[in-house]
């Protein structure tokens, strides 16, 4: 097991489009535990591998409350999608910052495990948000794409800042009075 770096908005790194994995493997399974590792220390309720400057298609999450349930899907697909909804998102990769994003309510998903069998889920609430948000990743979107350009720029000015000169954590309801 082994932590993992974040890369940190604006890193062009976080734009790629990730590959699908051509075969689930030992090695799948060892980046899915580094995942795993990462997001819990984090925390966060999702990791995508792009996040971790891997560009494979992989993403884990775990929703639970007592954080005893992992979920990982391997070349995970939006099969359908259903109604709206908006929720306040934050993303480990741009860290202090909240914002509202609107996505489809319920979504039918297919994806591999990581025994390499092929699953199908249909979900909503949070576990929905995050599916979407992880499979944004993927696709070199940020939820920072979804908000106005204004905001996208603030908080993309005020993350290059930190990271030329790092500073004490700013928390969110720091930023917020800003
Ligand atoms: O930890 C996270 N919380 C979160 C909250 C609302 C909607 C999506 C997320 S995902 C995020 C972890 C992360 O950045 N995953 O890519
Ligand atoms: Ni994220």
């Amino acid at each position: 097991m082994a932590l993992l770096d974040i890369l940190i908005f604006p890193d062009a790194r976080l734009r790629r489009v990730a590959e699908p994995v051509k075969q689930v493997d030992d090695s799948t399974r060892q980046l899915i535990d580094d995942m795993l590792e990462t997001m819990y220390a984090a925390p966060g309720i999702g990791l995508a591998a792009i996040q971790v400057n891997v560009p494979k298609r992989v993403i884990v999450i775990d929703v639970s409350e007592d954080r005893s349930n992992p979920l990982c899907l391997i070349n995970p697909e939006i099969l359908a999608r259903e109604g709206e909804e908006e929720m306040e998102e934050g993303c480990l990769s741009v860290p202090g910052f909240a914002e509202t994003v609107k996505r489809a309510e319920r979504v039918r998903v297919q994806a591999l495990n990581p025994d390499g069998e092929r699953i199908e889920l249909e979900t909503d609430g949070l576990l929905a948000v995050c599916i979407q948000h992880e499979i944004d990743h993927l696709d070199g979107r940020l939820f920072v794409d979804h908000i106005s350009s204004l905001k996208r720029q603030r908080i993309r000015k005020r993350l290059e800042k930190e990271q030329r000169a790092p500073q004490p954590a700013t928390s969110a309801a720091q930023r917020k009075a800003i």
